[in-house]
């Protein structure tokens, strides 16, 4: 793991808060699974960065363990930290650290993914609303295949919300209004480029042409699925319509290149939020519980006019 001061000096802080003019957050970050992950990364530090006179940042990356994001919670409360920022891996087993954060007077900010905590552990979710999401993609995917098809699923991180509730919104609106279309395999890729592409090539050659769409929970496992079909003498994007979730700009590439259809905006540009909140969470203010991002949905149709106004 690393816990680097991502920006500005330490600053030595202790007791309940930093009793510091700077506001010092500490954020346990998952890792760099993913496009979108480095992108939120680039926006907390770019953030810090530009704000060095009033804030300090201290970064983990955990490199997508939940132990080191723990064990990085806890080095931020004995430093002392004003703010906890944290992007839960997995939804639970966060009880007892966010129990000692709440103890030493700490308040916690769930940024990009939920954790299975009473709402008294945490000050606010900042993220998306992932079962909408899921909802979203399914109706991309069966309006792309008119009602009726064999499909495919790339599943995210096992235990992950944001996993978990792509898949149970998808799911959810393929069995309430589209019965023609079958999931014929669904698994996880953890969210990565790798092991999508893998995962796509036991699919294709267990199902080979059979398959007629695939949902991936994130752009990156679409992008190595892309490359699965394409290396099976399959066309992405028409042979297999290919729907995804967050809106990175290689996705976005592939549409314009008639290689994917839809992508599921996610944005990961939460940087000036999240310091907003760790800022008014310092001068005692209230946050709602959830702060929703909005996000759109793009097609290929407009995917490049639209590549050069895309932010990540
Ligand atoms: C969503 C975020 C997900 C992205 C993936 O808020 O947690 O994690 O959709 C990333 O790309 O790995």
């Amino acid at each position: 793991m690393l816990l680097a001061v991502a920006c500005g000096p330490s600053t030595p802080s202790g007791g309940k808060s930093s009793g510091n003019e700077k506001l010092v957050v500490g954020f346990a970050q998952i890792g760099q699974e993913s496009g979108w992950r480095d992108a939120e990364t680039a926006s907390i530090q770019f953030y810090a960065g530009q704000n060095l006179d009033t804030i300090d940042l201290k970064f983990a990356d955990a490199q997508q363990k939940q132990e080191n994001q723990i064990k990085a919670i806890k080095s931020f409360i004995e430093m002392g930290v004003d703010v906890i920022g944290v992007a839960p891996v997995v939804e639970t087993g966060w009880d007892a650290v966010f129990t000692e954060a709440k103890d030493a007077g700490i308040p916690i900010v769930l940024v990009d993914r939920m954790a299975s905590v009473d709402e008294s552990l945490y000050a606010t979710f900042i993220g998306s609303d992932f079962i909408e999401e899921g909802k979203n993609a399914a109706i991309e995917m069966s309006a792309l295949l008119g009602g009726t098809g064999k499909i495919v699923q790339l599943e995210g991180t096992v235990g992950a919300s944001a996993a978990n509730d792509r898949k149970k919104g998808f799911e959810d609106e393929i069995a309430a209004n589209h019965p023609g279309i079958e999931i014929i395999a669904s698994q996880t890729g953890d969210f990565t480029r790798a092991k999508g592409k893998e995962v796509m090539e036991s699919f294709l050659k267990t199902y080979g042409s059979d398959i007629k769409g695939i949902y991936g929970h994130n752009d990156d496992m679409a992008l190595g699925a892309i490359e699965a079909i394409k290396e099976a003498g399959l066309k992405p994007g028409s042979d297999i319509v290919v729907v995804s979730v967050d809106g990175v700009k290689g996705i976005f590439e592939a549409m314009a290149a008639g290689e994917a259809n839809v992508t599921v905006e996610c944005n990961p540009l939460l940087g000036p939020q999240f310091f907003d909140v760790c800022q008014t969470l310092k001068d005692g203010g209230t946050v709602e519980k959830w702060i929703k991002s909005d996000e759109g949905i793009f097609r290929a149709d407009t995917a490049a006019a639209d590549l050069p106004n895309r932010k990540y």
